[in-house]
């Protein structure tokens, strides 16, 4: 099939999952298209069965928003029309959907019918999406794709609590591909990062509020008093700044480690002991999952979809949003006996394996097939 996918190009979950999703299709013989604003930071090459098209908003001074969607959807038309573009599935509500059910409306003019699927994400839901002001938007477009699919049943449950749904939601998890991992480094390189005696704690986000960021330095503080310990901190956001300084009145600057965004992920994984995950809401949690798949077992937050990834008591603990004092003692249990430490990993990755892409692709191509055929029904 020829597939148009549209996503944030950016460090986000949603934008990972959708390249991803991309290159595996690609790997399975389809024509594989992106469309969005920058070419998506885990896309790498292109290929022949890969393709990039950027998406220009010229800058007009009489706008104090630049209308993204408009763009948007016609380079959409522009490219389904271009290479005969089979079907679209966008990732992430806002603006994605909208964009693409407006495309979808000028290809009709035309005779030319493509099947949407809108894959839902997360903040597009339970935190921008139910926004009043975008309410209404969100709602329309996700009752006018042909397929709807949520990365968990936590956030389908969310979906349609919170808005008027009237089309069947389809959980189609996240996922991960165990191959990746059977050929990744075999010297972790820990050296460069912490001494020989010391733990490795490891959090990986966009740092942003939702992310509850100071209980990660929180419980990283507890660790240390009894454990030695570095914490590594991956990734760019608003909190960063107010992180870095709370290290400092902690007197623990000496002991976290700020990378900043990585293309390295795994390779920082690969040498971490623990993986920290607070988050006030999260609808998956795919960087737990990228842990677990890395033998890193993870003290997570017990909100939104972290449950259905993360099992408490076997690939690491759930607790309370916000209960520092807990996450710290279960990260210590772990941590401070080797043999427990080594049973948890071993969990993690035995456990990450129930999302691997071979179980997931099939999930999506059958809804593709699916939707490809019923593509005419709605417009009869
Ligand atoms: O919050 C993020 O980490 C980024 C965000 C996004 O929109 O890209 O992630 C959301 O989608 C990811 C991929 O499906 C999920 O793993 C994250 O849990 C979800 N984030 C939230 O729900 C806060």
């Amino acid at each position: 099939m020829k597939i148009a996918i549209v996503c944030y190009p950016t460090f986000g979950g949603s934008g990972v999952v959708a390249t991803e999703l991309g290159i595996a299709l690609a790997n399975r013989g389809h024509e594989v298209h992106f469309v969005t604003y920058r070419q998506p930071v885990r896309l790498g090459l292109l290929n022949n069965n890969i393709y990039f098209h950027e998406v220009h908003v010229p800058e007009y001074p009489l706008f104090h928003y630049q209308p993204y969607e408009l763009a948007l959807s016609s380079k959409l038309v522009d490219t389904i029309k271009l290479y005969g573009i089979d079907l679209l599935h966008v990732h992430y509500a806002i603006p994605h959907a909208y964009a693409g059910y407006m495309a979808k409306k000028m290809l009709e003019e035309e005779e030319i019918y493509v099947p949407m699927i809108t894959t839902l994400h997360g903040t597009d839901i339970t935190l921008v999406g139910k926004h009043p002001f975008y309410k209404p938007a969100v709602t329309f477009s996700i009752n006018q794709s042909d397929v709807v699919t949520s990365v968990s049943e936590n956030l389908k449950q969310r979906t349609l609590e919170s808005f008027d749904i009237r089309k069947e939601i389809e959980v189609v998890p996240n996922f991960i591909d165990k191959r990746k991992y059977e050929t990744a480094y075999t010297d972790c390189q820990r050296s460069l990062m912490a001494e020989d005696n010391e733990k490795i704690v490891t959090h990986i986000s966009n740092f942003r509020k939702v992310k509850r960021i100071p209980d990660v330095i929180k419980v990283f503080y507890k660790i240390q008093k009894k454990i030695p310990a570095k914490l590594i901190m991956v990734g760019e956001g608003p909190e960063k700044e107010r992180a870095e300084m709370l290290c400092d009145s902690l007197g623990i600057s000496n002991k976290v480690i700020f990378l900043g965004n990585s293309n390295e992920i795994d390779r920082i994984l690969c040498f971490s002991d623990l993986f920290l995950l607070p988050s006030e809401s999260e609808s998956f949690g795919l960087a737990a999952l990228e842990a677990m798949m890395n033998k890193v077992p993870v003290i997570s937050s017990n909100t939104g979809g972290i449950p259905e990834v993360n099992l408490d008591g076997i690939t690491g603990y759930l607790s309370d949003v916000g209960d520092v004092e807990e996450m710290a003692e279960n990260a210590i249990a772990i941590l401070g006996d080797e043999k427990t430490l080594e049973q948890f990993k071993q969990n993690a990755v035995d456990s990450a394996l129930r999302f691997d892409i071979q179980k997931v692709l099939p999930l999506y191509e059958k809804l593709y097939e699916s939707a490809f055929k019923g593509r005419f029904d709605k417009t009869i």
